[in-house]
């Protein structure tokens, strides 16, 4: 395999080539630059390999998100760690589950969660804290780099390879993360200080539930990161010129990997946003090139009058991804402010897939566009696996350079989910159209999109059959005008008992994170089922999908 350039030695780079420019501007008028944010990922590098981390142990963060926030997952990146970033909203029981699953050296929380997660100290997890004012342990002492900002057990950004990934040369077969290394990862003989990853490392895990059952880990290498980041720098043609409003979280592929790995290794600004917020992103778009959001945020834009093509005028692009974004919405944004939104198609498990052309084509309403250069799809009979014509609705495959490298320590899942020749079964449904777009018609899994928050049915029809007065459950996603889709829960009592929606809502508050709370609960005496006594959940759909159309969003 040639080499090839990771996200932190990228980032590094710029550092070196424009250190005084902003990465960061922030709501509160600070700019925070590229040098700057340089020194704290050196700052928190050291305090983790402090804190005993080595290449391959797993560092897992909770906190809101801030400048510092992103210098952490550099900085584990840079020391060869694993960076697990986990949702805030989660709650105690789900980070029991993350925290036991992926068993982290480090767990940075925030200082006023310390107290929920004090206890695990010990068990070989040490916990730090994190705060969105510059504050918590993890940037304790300064002293702990010396008089030049260095520490010897941290590479600095500019400790050149001779691997590094040279553009010019670069191949789509580069990445080819099936393609084994001589230099394949061993963390014994590794020393932090020469730590610079090949590209089958992994370098962060994000969870997942998948296709079914409980939340999965996918390991995502250097190689998967780089790639697909260099892809969308040329499909996007995005340069440092570029100042992009930030308004996602950043524990998720969209707002991490797609939206700040972009910024990051480009060497381009970000107006950096705690959360998305209308009037805040309007305020800001006269001064910005790029915004990438998930279709609410379009939705929510397209209700405010502030949103004129005078507003637009230096803006170069929208993306939308992450949820099937309405072709309603498309046209209705084109009409108001002349930009064709640009919708993408991905997974937490391969990075982003395919994407509408940023010039050379038409950005089709209600398609996803073409595969990213190195990156295959087909469309294949889902039981067969055999290829299907064009126009033929499918099962979605992907195959490539950004494919994840597996589950967490799940080989046999992680086996199942791909097929004999290398392509990931993603779970959803689509054909090709006459033009060679892929269009997404459904999933095949059960899964809600919320928001762009992904929420499997199965997690919350677990815990609501273990209320003592369900006997059982089914949990649908209907269409809802704010967040494309919200989670209805249909529920069968116990024989003589009459749950209230309140409390069975309530039952859920300790084990689940607010986002997938169900939006409304209906009590019925049955569940519709097949033959085979499958419960019929598009019957259920079907039941209810009115239930929010009036609502104001
Ligand atoms: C917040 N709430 C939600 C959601 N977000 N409920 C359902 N679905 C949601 N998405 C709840 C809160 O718990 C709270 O409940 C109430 O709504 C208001 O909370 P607030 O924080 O004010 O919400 P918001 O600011 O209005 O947030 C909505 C949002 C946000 C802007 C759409 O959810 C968001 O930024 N989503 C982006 C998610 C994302 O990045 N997805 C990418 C995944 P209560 O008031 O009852 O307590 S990566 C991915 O999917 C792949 C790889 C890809 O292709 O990108
Ligand atoms: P996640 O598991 O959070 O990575 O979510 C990935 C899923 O989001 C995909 O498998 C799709 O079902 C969905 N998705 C992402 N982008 C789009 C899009 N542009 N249109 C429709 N669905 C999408």
């Amino acid at each position: 395999m040639a080499s090839f350039r990771t996200i932190h030695r990228s980032f590094a780079e710029q550092v070196e080539r424009q250190p005084d420019k902003a990465l960061f501007e922030l709501p509160d008028g600070r700019n925070i630059t590229y040098r700057e944010t340089d020194r704290t990922v050196r700052r928190i590098a050291a305090r983790l390999v402090a804190a005993g981390v080595v290449p391959g142990d797993r560092v897992a963060m909770q906190v809101e998100k801030s400048p510092e926030a992103i210098a952490l997952y550099l900085a584990t990146l840079r020391i060869g760690g694993v960076f697990l970033p986990l949702n805030t909203a989660y709650t105690g029981a789900e980070m029991e589950y993350f925290i036991g699953d992926a068993r982290p050296r480090v767990l940075v929380c925030a200082p006023e969660r310390l107290t929920d997660h004090a206890h695990r100290t010990g068990e070989g997890l040490v916990v730090e804290t994190l705060g969105t004012a510059g504050d918590g342990t993890l940037l304790d002492g300064d002293e702990i780099l010396d008089a030049s900002g260095r520490h010897e057990e941290v590479p600095d950004a500019s400790d050149r390879h001779e691997e590094d990934f040279d553009a010019s040369d670069r191949h789509e077969e580069d990445f080819d993360a099936s393609d084994r290394h001589e230099e394949d990862f061993d963390a014994s003989d590794r020393h932090e200080k020469d730590f610079d990853a090949s590209a089958d490392d992994p370098a962060a895990i994000l969870y997942t539930s998948g296709t079914t059952g409980r939340s999965k880990g996918a390991v995502l290498s250097h190689g998967n990161l780089a790639s697909n980041c260099r892809a969308l720098l040329d499909a996007w043609r995005f340069t440092a010129e570029d100042r992009l409003i930030h308004a996602l979280p950043i524990f998720h592929v969209h707002g991490l990997f797609v939206a700040a790995n972009m910024a990051l290794t480009a060497g381009a600004s970000l107006y950096f946003l705690p959360k998305f917020d209308a009037d805040t992103v309007i305020d800001l778009l006269p001064r910005a090139t790029v915004l990438m959001g998930v279709p609410t945020f379009y939705t929510r834009l397209l209700k405010n009058d502030r949103l004129t093509p005078g507003a637009c005028a230096s803006m170069r692009l929208f993306v939308s991804g992450s949820a099937p974004l309405l072709a309603s919405d498309h046209a209705s944004f084109e009409a108001r402010t002349g930009h064709a939104i640009l919708e993408r198609y991905g997974m937490t498990e391969t990075g982003m897939n395919t994407t509408n052309p940023y010039d050379g084509g038409p950005r089709k309403p209600g398609t996803v566009g073409m595969p990213l250069p190195g990156t295959e799809i087909r469309v294949v009979d889902g039981g067969t696996g055999r290829a299907l014509p064009d126009g033929e609705v499918g099962s979605i495959e992907v195959r490539g350079p950004n494919v994840f490298t597996g589950y967490w320590q799940m080989p046999e899942k992680t086996a199942s989910e791909f097929r004999a020749d290398g392509f990931f079964i993603t779970g959803d449904l689509g054909r090709i159209d006459e033009d060679g777009y892929l269009c997404i018609v459904g999933r095949g899994k059960d899964l809600v999109i919320s928001g762009g928050y992904n929420i499997y049915p199965k997690e919350i029809e677990e815990l609501l059959d273990a209320h003592p007065e369900v006997l059982e459950s089914a949990v649908i996603g209907v269409p809802h005008p704010d967040f494309g889709e919200t989670v209805v829960a249909v529920v069968v009592p116990a024989p003589g008992e009459r749950p209230q929606e309140r409390e069975l809502l309530d039952f859920l508050t300790a084990d689940l994170a607010r986002f997938k709370h169900p939006r409304a609960v209906r009590v019925v005496e049955e569940l519709p089922r097949n033959v085979m006594g499958k419960v019929q959940k598009a019957e259920l759909r079907k039941r209810y999908r009115d239930l929010f159309t009036d609502v104001d969003a």
